[in-house]
């Protein structure tokens, strides 16, 4: 069946998040997708990020700069073993990688924050093996507006 072709809803932000008040910001991870997206973030702000692993196989969320999404991509490369159903990677990185990356299974769900950069590009996407092919890649659209509003 063809799914409509509807715009995603515009995404309202009336206040963007401080670190005493961050802003509830929920994805949910799919068998191969991020939603919504894109996810619209402030720079400067903290968000309280819900993600919700709502497919049948685990999912990587990892958000960051190019620099982030090139060292956990080799990281969980060299952590999977090479067959199809391939469990969920103990992958490390070195501790000032930066960027945020949350591995859940099936069902799984955390809260975590994460304070927006200012002036880099962010992308989001899951680093499972093959999953980027899949259609694993979230888009990440960063607006400017007024932090102390
Ligand atoms: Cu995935």
């Amino acid at each position: 069946m063809q799914r409509p072709t509807a715009p995603p809803p515009e995404v309202e932000i009336t206040r963007a998040g401080t670190a005493v008040e961050p802003r509830d910001v929920t994805v949910i991870m799919r068998d191969y997708r991020f939603d919504p997206t894109p996810v619209v973030l402030v720079p400067g702000e903290t968000v309280r990020f819900t993600i919700f692993n709502g497919g049948l196989i685990a999912h990587d969320f990892v958000i960051g700069d190019e620099a982030v999404q090139r060292t956990w991509h080799a990281a969980d490369a060299a952590a999977t073993p090479p067959s199809l159903l391939a469990t969920a990677p103990p992958a490390s990185v070195p501790p000032d990688t930066g960027g945020l990356r949350v591995l859940l299974g099936s069902g799984q769900q955390v809260v975590v924050e994460y304070s927006v950069p200012v002036g880099q590009q962010l992308a989001l996407l899951c680093h499972i093996p093959g999953h980027i092919e899949k259609g694993m890649v979230g888009a990440v659209e960063l607006r400017d507006i007024s932090i102390s509003a």
